[in-house]
Parts: structure tokens; sequence; C-alpha cells
């Protein structure tokens, strides 16, 4: 048998905080890479999970494994997500407090995959429910419908999620699912009408033309060929090896009626899908005068039909500008370049909202049915927070601006709770605190959101200039009010030496996770997010049931301006932050192995980077301030009592008695350990290290015993 010192320098050690020197980065990536170089994926900085994606099926999610993790202490079992999921589960029945597990990590790093398995942990082992026990059916079915219409595959991830989602699961006082609720955080909508080299629109429009039957897409007027339709060619790559459209399609069908769709609803939400694609291919041509005419009457007539609307009406809008002055509607012409912009804008607006529809149609079907009785008000929720990573192409734009910022806040949200966190169980135990050093990304926050100086707000006050204002001012301004911040550049502000790698449309944020030059073009005008008056008219005339549902008459008459996208899009994080402060946190942190989607590589210098900007020298830093291991009298007691003649086989007295005795009996030095109000604290690992190889000595000289007493008795 291999013994516990050999397993050690293979496999390495399991929690970072038992690394003997846990300052160096070396020897974290170093234990890192032995046990990916295993196959052991999970390793914990304490209570956290640092996850490195395998890019393969290690079958480890099973249902023997989910049984495994249940009800045992966090630590006697190898690391694990269901090791995870049972802790904030346990702690979620025993203290009756909601938790979140949140999840981060940049794009590609396993973030879905988590929340997918935590979500089948709870559906499988949890008690069903007394009614409606199809919620948990309608849990995980709720996900192949959501990633159909809100993933795609992109230079990163050929499944990314292109929106952020965090979902509540609510239990009943026995601990049995009973529903759920879904926030989503804007929708990466420009894919629908642009995709960039090597990426591709959102899943559903490939699956349902691969996967649809003959007559289904005969009603929608489509061909089976994605690369028939324009809003499905831009990137070049319809087909992606590790993507089967056909058999995806399927599943989401199905999901569709697990989640409460009837056949006219799918048969609608599909008229959208397809109103999308011959909105696409809708061309126009110039007349004399330059106007823009649609020369594509097959496709608008499929438009007519499938959205529900007045052809001439929405022939008029694709091409005409509605302006209302002095309460007298004009009608202006547009040139093919509005038009198109028009035709695109309708798209993404269709799509967009279509989305948000599904959403709250996904909520009405997990919301409990239980919400009227006596026992809702017991119950507790766990929230799973699964949203964009951090991300950096060759080419960024306002959506990695907002898909950054706010993973920004999310990793500022980290430290602030797991420093206080960190704190609080020394105040608790009774220990002095010693404080750490440590990069709090608040500066970056700030320097997104601040009022009036932040960038949200100066982008905010161009989008209110319509006409004199482009994205190029928008810049001049940013130059002009965040003239020497440490995390900003421009081309302007920059010296000699980084001047050439910036261009003059463009700015550089110094991100937590690394730096970004992001190009204005296009700035104010997605976050303008406008709609054309007679666009929105002819919507909110369809007679197709989402349709009219996604766009309100109300609008119309709404003098207000609405929020502009970031504005709305930083006080949903601003409540989300609310909603997560409120509730335990429990973390997991994921890391990308390589950019080649590929199993077995190691990419060291990928890796160390990631390790940096998720911060978790310094959450091991933390986490050791002072003591390496920390553990409940009670579960020391019980693992290291065979070790002394005094507490073995029972210790009659208190826990912590037991302890003393033991760890006098084991030599520790007064300098080596403290004891806290309800836990013993380690200072150096190789005091725990020195205890568990003489437990391992132990047994296996009691499993040489037996063996002698085996072959005596024979
Ligand atoms: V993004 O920010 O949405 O672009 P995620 O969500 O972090 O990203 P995702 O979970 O989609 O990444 O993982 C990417 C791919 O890695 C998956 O499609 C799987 O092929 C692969 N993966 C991730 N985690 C695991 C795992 N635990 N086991 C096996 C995995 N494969
Ligand atoms: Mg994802």
């Amino acid at each position: 048998m291999e013994s516990a010192l050999t397993a050690r320098d293979r496999v390495g050690v399991q929690d970072f905080v038992l690394l003997e020197n846990f300052t160096s980065e070396a020897a974290f990536i170093e234990n890192l890479r032995r046990r990916f170089r295993e196959n052991l994926i999970y390793t914990y900085i304490g209570p956290v999970l640092v996850s490195v994606n395998p890019y393969r099926d290690l079958q480890i999610y099973s249902r023997q494994h989910m049984e495994r993790y249940r009800g045992v202490s966090f630590y006697e079992v190898p690391p694990h997500l269901f090791a995870v999921a049972d802790t904030a589960y346990r702690a979620l029945r025993t203290e009756r407090r909601d938790q979140a597990v949140m999840i981060s990590g940049e794009s590609g790093a396993g973030k879905t995959e988590a929340t997918k398995r935590l979500l089948q942990f709870y559906a499988e082992t949890c008690p069903a429910p007394e009614r409606g026990g199809a919620v948990r059916d309608r849990l995980l079915q709720s996900n192949p419908v959501l990633e159909a219409f809100g993933n795609a595959k992109t230079l990163r991830n050929d499944n990314s999620s292109r929106f952020g989602k965090y979902m509540d699961v609510q239990f009943d006082f026995k601990g049995a699912p009973v529903g759920g609720h879904i926030l989503s955080y804007l929708l990466e909508k420009s894919r629908v009408v642009h995709q960039n080299h090597g990426e591709r629109n959102f899943h559903v429009f490939y699956q349902l033309l691969e996967g649809g039957e003959e007559e289904i897409l005969r009603r929608l007027g489509l061909e089976r060929n994605p690369q028939s339709y324009l809003y499905l060619v831009k990137g070049q790559c319809a087909k992606v090896s590790s993507i089967n459209d056909k058999s995806d399609w399927k599943v989401v069908r199905k999901a569709l009626t697990v989640i409460d769709f009837t056949e006219d609803e799918v048969e609608d939400l599909l008229s959208i899908v397809a109103s999308v694609l011959h909105l696409g291919n809708i061309h126009f041509a110039a007349d004399e005068e330059s106007n823009a005419q649609v020369t594509t009457e097959n496709q608008l007539k499929y438009l007519t039909r499938l959205l529900g609307v007045e052809g001439s009406m929405l022939r008029e809008a694709l091409t005409h500008r509605k302006i209302i002055a002095k309460g007298e509607e004009l009608l202006s012409p547009l040139n093919l370049e509005q038009a198109a912009y028009a035709r695109d804008a309708l798209a993404k607006a269709v799509y967009s909202r279509t989305f948000t529809w599904l959403v709250r149609k996904i909520n009405r079907s997990l919301a409990s049915k239980d919400a009227e009785s006596p026992s809702w008000r017991s119950t507790t929720v766990l929230g799973l927070l699964d949203i964009y990573g951090f991300e950096v192409f060759q080419h960024n734009s306002f959506e990695q601006f907002c898909i950054n910022y706010c993973n920004e806040k999310l990793q500022q949200l980290f430290i602030e709770l797991t420093l206080k966190s960190e704190q609080e169980e020394y105040e608790a135990e009774g220990i002095a605190w010693e404080p750490v050093q440590y990069f709090n990304n608040k500066i970056i926050c700030d320097l997104v959101e601040e009022k009036f100086k932040g960038i949200i707000s100066i982008l905010d006050e161009e989008c209110l200039r319509p006409g004199e204002a482009t994205d190029l001012t928008f810049l001049e301004k940013l130059e002009d009010t965040i003239k020497h911040h440490p995390h900003f550049l421009t081309h302007k502000l920059a010296d000699q030496r980084t001047r050439k790698s910036l261009d003059r449309g463009e700015f550089r944020l110094l991100h937590y996770a690394g730096e970004v030059t992001y190009s204005v073009a296009g700035f104010l005008d997605k976050n303008n997010d406008l709609l054309f008056r007679n666009l929105k008219e002819t919507m909110c005339s369809s007679e197709n049931p989402i349709m009219s549902q996604c766009f309100d008459r109300s609008e119309l008459s709404d003098k207000k301006r609405p929020e502009t996208v970031a504005t709305q899009f930083k006080m949903s994080l601003l409540q989300l932050v609310e909603i997560l402060k409120s509730k335990e946190p429990a973390y997991i942190r994921c890391i990308k192995p390589n950019d080649a989607k590929q199993p077995g590589r190691f990419d060291e210098v990928l890796i160390r980077h990631q390790v940096k900007y998720l911060g978790l020298m310094e959450n091991l830093r933390v986490r050791r301030a002072g003591f390496a291991y920390r553990r409940k009298y009670e579960a020391f007691l019980q693992r290291y009592k065979s070790l002394c003649p005094e507490t073995w086989p029972t210790w009659a007295g208190r826990p912590q008695d037991g302890v003393a005795v033991l760890v006098r009996h084991l030599g520790y030095k007064p300098e080596e350990y403290k004891m806290g109000r309800t836990k013993i604290f380690i200072r150096f690992p190789k005091t725990l290290f020195a205890t568990e190889d003489a437990l391992e000595v132990r047994r296996q000289s009691l499993a040489t015993k037996i063996q002698a007493a085996w072959r005596g008795f024979h």
C-alpha cells in the first residue's frame, strides 16, 4: 500500500492550505499540475473549491459519486463539487439559511457544466416533494432550452453562455425542491445579426434547421442549409465537430414540453425563430432617390405570416422612419444603410425580447405550486450563479465591456466576503486576526460605475446628445474626465512605448484579470438600443401571441426615456450583489487548462495567469493568515482519537478537552496550535501531516495484525 507521504508526493495536497510553501506560486501551480495529471480536477483552498476543466468525461458525477458525498464531513472525502453541494444543502436544512453558490472563471473554464452538475445533484438526491414532483424535471429541463436560445459557439468556448444566469432553487421544510426562479442578465443580442469569424449565432437556429421535421420547416418557409441565411454565415462555421445540432434539437423539443409549452406555444416560438432568419435575408435596393425598397418579396411574405403583422405596415416600417413633430406624424424614407440598420435592430429586438419572455415563461413553470400554502413561508432557497466569464478577443466591444465589468463586480464581492468571513471566524473563535494585504479591485469597479465620473455615466451623457455625439466624442470625453487613472489608457494618454499597441478609436482597461482594449465603435448605438417607432408599432400589432406580449403598446405612449443598456445592466448587477450578500456563500473557482479545448494539456502560462487574477494566492494567504488548518473539536477528535490511549476508543468528556489531551500526547508544541471556542487551529501543515502519517502507520500495523491473526486462525 502507498504511504500517505508518497501519495502526497504523487497527487499533491487536496487543500492548498497544506502546502508547506504556501506563498509560492510555483508550489501552487505544481500542486495543481500533479493533481490534474492524476485526473484530480478539484482542490480546496479551505472552503473554496478550485476546479480545472478536464475537457473529458471523467465519470465522476454518477449516482454513486453523489451518494459518497451525502451527509459526510467536507474534509473526510476527496474534494469534489458534490461536497460543496452537500455542505450547502446541509447548512440550508439544519441552519435554515439561504445559500448561494457562486461559480466564476473565464470563458470555457467550466462554470455552466458545474452548475448543471449541481442542479443534477439536488434533483437526484433530495427527497421528492409531497406535491408537484414535476418541478425537479422542470428545473433540469429549463437548461437545454435556455442554452439553445442563450448559448453559442465562440472562439473561447463551443457552448458559451451569452447571458448571465442566477437561479434560485426553493426547498420546503423537508428539504424537497418545490420551485425555482431564474434571473437573466443582458443577452448578447448583437450576435443575432453578426458573428465574428469562427463563431456562430445562437444554437437554436442551427438546431431547428438540422433537426426540425420537414413539415415544420416547410410551414416556416425554411431551407435546411444554414448557408442560405445571412445571419448564419458571417462566422463561416455553421458546423462544429463537438456539437450535434440534430440530437440537441430533440432534447430541446422534449424539454419545451416538460416546461409546460403547449403545441401552439411551440409553434409561435418557432415562428419567431424562423422570422429572425427571414429578416436577415430581407434585401433592399435603392430607387432613383436613393431610398431603400424591399426587393425580397418572398421573405416579406413569410415574415408577414409568421409574425402575424400586416405586410404593408412591415414594408413601410422597414423602409421609413416615423417622426412625430408638433403633433404631426411624418414619414421619412430611409436610405440603404439606414434600412439595413432598422432591419437588424428589429431582428435583435425580436430575438432578445423573446428570450426575456422565455425566462418569464420558464419561471411560471418553475413557480412553486405551494406558493399559497403555509409551507411556502418556510421555504429556503439555494442560489446558483453562472454568469458569462471574463473574455478578451482580438476585437472587444460594448458586450465585452459589460461582461468584464460584471466579472469585476463578482470578484469584488468574493474579496469582500472571503475576507469578512475569515475575520469573523477568528473573532468568533476568540483568536487574534492578523490583517492581510490584498489587491482590492474596487478601484476598477468605481472607474466603470461611479456617478458622473465613471465610464457608464459618461457614455450615458453622450447618449443624451443625439445628432451631436459620436463614439469618438465619447472617447474624447473619457480622456478629458479620466486622465490619470492607473487602470485606464487611450492612444492620446499613452506614452511613446505603449502608444503603438493602441488605435485612436480605442480605450484600454486594466482589469483585475488583465488588460482589455475596447474599440468604441458602436458603443453609443448599443447603449441607446433604439428601435424606430414604426417598427415598434408594427410589432405591437402582431398576432403572434408571444410577440404581442413582448411588445406592449404602453411603450409607444411612454414619454420617459428608458434607461440605457449599460445603466440597466449596472442596476441589475447591484441588485444581484445584494441578493448574493444576503445568503451564505460558497465558491467554485474554475480554471481553463488550455486554449485548445483539449484534455490532458496543462498550459502553465495560461493557468498561472488565472491563478493570479482569480486572486487564489491572496485567497490562500488570507486563509493561512496565521493558521494552515482548523477543524471542529468533534471532527478532529473523531479522526485522531485512536492515536492516544486516553481518548481511545471513546472520550467521555468535552470534545475540546479530549483534543487537548490528544495533542499533548502527540507532542504538539504550544506555538504549533491554538484552541479556539469550537475549533482547533494548527499553524503549520507539517504538524498535521505528522499526525496523518501516524494515523496511517497505525492503520497499517492494525491491518498487519489482523492478517497475522487471520493466518493463525487458519
Ligand atoms: V462561458 O463563460 O459560458 O463561455 P463556461 O460556462 O465557464 O464558459 P462551460 O461550462 O461551458 O464553460 O465548459 C466548456 C466546455 O468544457 C464544456 O462544454 C465541456 O466540454 C468542458 N467541460 C467543462 N467542465 C467539465 C467537466 N467538469 N468535465 C468534463 C467539462 N468536461
Ligand atoms: Mg457558461
